[in-house]
């Protein structure tokens, strides 16, 4: 590690009601604000029951069903592992007996001309492809909003480069018929059972994309050579290349060709681009395809301070709908940019890239800031608009990082 050792080896600990300390390597914690309350510095908050599996050290559980990868866990080889990939439940998961036997699931299809229900097993007959894509949270990067919109305020860590595999939903859809005449989505239900007394339409996760998404969306079994695991949605999720988080339906029961956009709350009033001052409703844009982004991920700003001298600079970078083509890194908060160069594989025009710019650094403050650019040649924006729900922030001034070098 280049990095101060005094300070990278320190950590902030809530200590009680109101109080925060700073322990260092070997002294008693210094208390930042008020008297702390005696007794065992409270710890970050464990890993829930049902990722208990995963490495708690990568990650950051905001509650138990937001739980975000931390940057520098993020790595420097393009693919996220399962215990380290972020986890997002609009609803408490189902019991996990559903992974007990996964060729048996079923998922119910329908707007096709010959409408059924196929288990994971038939399914397996029709059809094979893989893809790596990033997954993101729609709401990542919402922590950097100016407006400090409600919701988990997500960094850079709801996000991770996943390669999935499983059958073309074309291929489904062209086994059973093709779609109905006059379909225009494609909307899918989650496998959740939903909580007694409330209107379901309220908490269901059921989501539309347009039909146009057929073309390259899988319903996947296996996630990074596995089975997918049941809190990414095993046995059996949607994969929407491209699309955000949310789009992504997991333990899947029923996918529909539709001619309109499901009634569900997730998709009619929440999940909506809804300029400040106003409210999500269907008639506002829906969180549909992502954006190209990049951000740094080392030196993390979290990490502490940098040795001087040289440095490699290294983050992830994708193009949304189109491969990333060129990543530049400004050192200066913007004013002047540098190329930096990809690393490792090519995977494909929804997967992230690493890159890396190596550089010298002098002692003084850096304001550093990536911006890519996608092989269509459109680059990343400067600023994403806020909006009600703080959706899809993509600007790489709000993603910029301050380093200190010493
Ligand atoms: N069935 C179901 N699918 C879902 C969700 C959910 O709550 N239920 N959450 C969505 C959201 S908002 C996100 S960001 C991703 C998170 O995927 P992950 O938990 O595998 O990281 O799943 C999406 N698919
Ligand atoms: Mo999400």
């Amino acid at each position: 590690m280049e990095r101060s050792p005094n300070f990278s080896r320190r950590r902030l600990i809530a200590t009680g009601p109101g109080a925060l300390a700073i322990v260092g390597l070997t002294g008693a914690p210094r208390v930042a604000a008020q008297a702390a309350a005696p007794g065992p510095p409270a710890q970050a908050k464990p890993l829930p029951a049902y990722v208990a599996w995963k490495d708690a050290d990568s990650l950051i559980v905001h509650t138990p069903t937001t739980i975000e990868t931390k940057r520098t866990a993020l790595g420097s080889s393009g693919i996220t592992p399962a215990d380290r990939l972020f986890v997002r439940n609009n609803l408490a998961a189902p019991d996990v007996s559903i992974v007990a036997n996964r060729e048996a699931w079923q998922v119910a299809v329908e707007g096709v001309r010959q409408p059924r229900t196929l288990t994971v097993a038939e399914l397996k007959t029709l059809g094979l492809e893989t893809v790596a894509m990033v997954l993101q949270c729609s709401g990542n990067g919402r922590g950097y909003f100016p407006s400090k919109p409600a919701g988990t305020k997500w960094q850079v860590g709801a996000a991770g480069n996943v390669i999935w595999s499983g059958v073309p939903v074309r291929a489904v859809a062209e086994s059973l018929g093709g779609p109905s005449a006059g379909m225009r989505f494609i909307t899918s239900t989650g496998g959740e059972t939903l909580p007694a007394g409330i209107d379901p339409k309220t908490v269901i996760v059921e989501r539309s994309v347009p039909i146009s998404a057929l073309q390259d969306a899988l319903l996947a079994w296996e996630m990074n050579g596995e089975p997918v695991p049941h809190a990414h949605g095993g046995p059996l999720r949607l994969i929407v290349p491209g699309y955000s988080g949310v789009n992504h339906i997991k333990y899947i029961k029923r996918l529909a060709f539709t001619v309109d956009q499901t009634d569900a709350a997730i998709q009619a009033t929440r999940y909506r681009i809804a300029p400040l001052g106003t409210k999500e409703s269907p008639a506002l844009p829906a969180v549909w395809e992502m954006e190209p982004k990049s951000w740094i991920n080392s030196p993390a700003p979290e990490a502490g301070s940098v040795r001087r001298g040289w440095v490699q600079i290294h983050g992830v970078a994708m193009g949304g709908m189109q491969a990333p083509r060129r990543v530049d890194i400004s050192l200066d908060g913007g004013k002047t940019w540098r190329e930096a160069s990809f690393i490792g594989a090519n995977m494909g025009r929804y997967a992230w890239r690493p890159f890396v710019l190596q550089a010298q650094l002098q002692p003084g403050t850096y304001v550093m800031a990536s911006r890519v650019t996608d092989s269509q040649g459109r680059v990343q924006v400067e600023t994403t608009e806020d909006n009600v729900g703080g959706y899809l922030n993509s600007g790489w001034r709000a993603h910029a990082i301050t380093v200190n070098v010493a």
